[in-house]
């Protein structure tokens, strides 16, 4: 009888064991890709997905500094239609539909130069006239040097959203180090566009990305800043105009002398429902970082340093297994100066402990060199696919295959 129980504990154990690792096995396997091309595009620097149409199918925005043209390419056929023409040195734009007419408008940053001098830092507001494939309306909206990273947050979440802007630099910072002044980062309501300031020339060296996070719960919405400085979180306090800003260092990031310092771009996800942030350190760094907090305290890990020339970072859940996964950009090139280029992207997916575990790491474009990627079920599938664009001449969208055992 003794032994009859156990056995038969023995076969619950192992009925237990093989489902859980069957499960775990469907669940946690990396996804594989499927390039597929979007348009040439030289010298691509950053790329956006929205719906411009309503058609469901999000449609892509590419911008390079040296392409005067933004145009919005319309999914599934890639037809270009254009946003603005006959603009100089565009660096960024931000998408959003900020009217609530189902047509996004576009903030943009043009006349962007590396030195404060060039760089008058243009910033517009791009409008559809109500057709989204007709004329646009551009105003602009506040110029000031090397205006370079936009982003659409609702701060005092009133539901408006508003436009913050970080310039690269404070106007006395120079090549090659940038680490002579220090860098504002700004905001600006919809109702007239004034200047509004969340870091007074206070951030030294270089900000590379500022990034939307819904950090705390209620309805606003927070900002990660990505600089020498390092990852900062910034929340905001009160309404309008009277609003102030709180910064808290989440990590001084990669320490070394200046420009190899701090954060190139930060990305927040969730992980068995605890937050983690993914960066690429140093600025245009190598190293692809993992943060995990515990005790309060955030831990920094550096998962990969074989990024040749890193820009940008996603922090999304690729294999649905409810644990953020990381891509990062690589815009290096093989040349003969630099045979050991790996361009392309690198996807990092989680481990089960992403404090601890092995990342498992698959390199999903290895030719064209890529500076920036963004994720988005281009086909709708349920599968989160990545767009990217670069130095190696393409806008390219991977489409996320899923795992072969688990259709979806
Ligand atoms: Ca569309
Ligand atoms: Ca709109
Ligand atoms: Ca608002
Ligand atoms: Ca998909």
């Amino acid at each position: 009888m003794r032994l009859k129980n156990s056995m038969l504990s023995l076969a619950m154990a192992l009925l237990v064991s093989s489902c859980s690792s069957t499960e775990e096995t469907r669940s946690t396997a990396p996804v594989t890709f499927q390039a597929h091309d979007i348009a040439e595009y030289r010298g691509g620097y950053a790329v956006e997905v929205a719906d411009f149409n309503s058609d469901g199918l999000l449609d892509v925005v590419a911008n390079s500094t040296g392409n005067p043209e933004l145009v919005w390419h319309e999914n599934p056929t890639w037809e270009p239609h254009v946003i603005v023409s006959d603009t100089r040195g565009i660096v960024n734009k931000a998408i959003a539909d900020i009217d609530g007419d189902g047509i996004p408008e576009v903030a943009i940053q043009s006349a962007f130069a590396m030195q404060a001098a060039n760089s008058e830092g243009i910033n517009w507001v791009a409008r559809s006239g109500g057709n989204p494939e007709g004329a646009w309306d551009v105003q602009p909206i506040d110029r000031f040097e090397t205006s370079h990273h936009v982003v659409w947050v609702d701060l005092d979440g009133d539901g408006a959203l508003e436009l913050v802007n970080a310039p690269l630099i404070g106007p006395g910072s120079l090549a090659p180090t940038y680490d002579q002044d220090s860098a504002s980062v700004f905001w600006y309501g919809q109702e007239n566009w004034d200047r509004g300031i969340i870091a007074d020339a206070d951030i030294p060296g270089v900000i590379h990305r500022v990034r939307k996070v819904s950090w705390d719960t209620g309805g606003r919405d927070q900002i990660l800043v990505a600089s020498f400085e390092g990852i900062g979180l910034y929340r905001a306090n009160g309404t309008g105009d009277a609003m102030t800003f709180e910064k808290e260092l989440i990590s001084r990031g990669h320490v070394e002398a200046a420009p190899r310092l701090g954060s190139s771009d930060v990305g927040s996800g969730m992980s068995n429902g605890q937050r983690i942030l993914g960066s690429v350190e140093p600025w245009h760094g190598n190293e692809v970082v993992v943060y995990t907090e515990s005790d309060g305290m955030w831990n920094r890990r550096v998962i990969f340093d074989g990024v040749t020339s890193g820009h940008e970072v996603v922090v999304v859940d690729l294999n649905g297994d409810d644990r953020a996964d990381i891509v990062a950009n690589d815009n290096s090139r093989v040349t003969s100066n630099r045979p050991n280029g790996t361009p392309g992207v690198h996807v990092f997916f989680s481990p089960e402990d992403p404090a601890t575990g092995e990342w498992s790491y698959s390199r999903i474009e290895s030719e064209a060199a890529m500076n920036g990627c963004v994720p988005g079920d281009m086909n709708q599938d349920g599968w989160t696919d990545l767009v990217c664009t670069g130095g190696g001449g393409f806008i390219r969208w991977y489409e996320n295959l899923g795992q072969q055992d688990s259709p979806r």
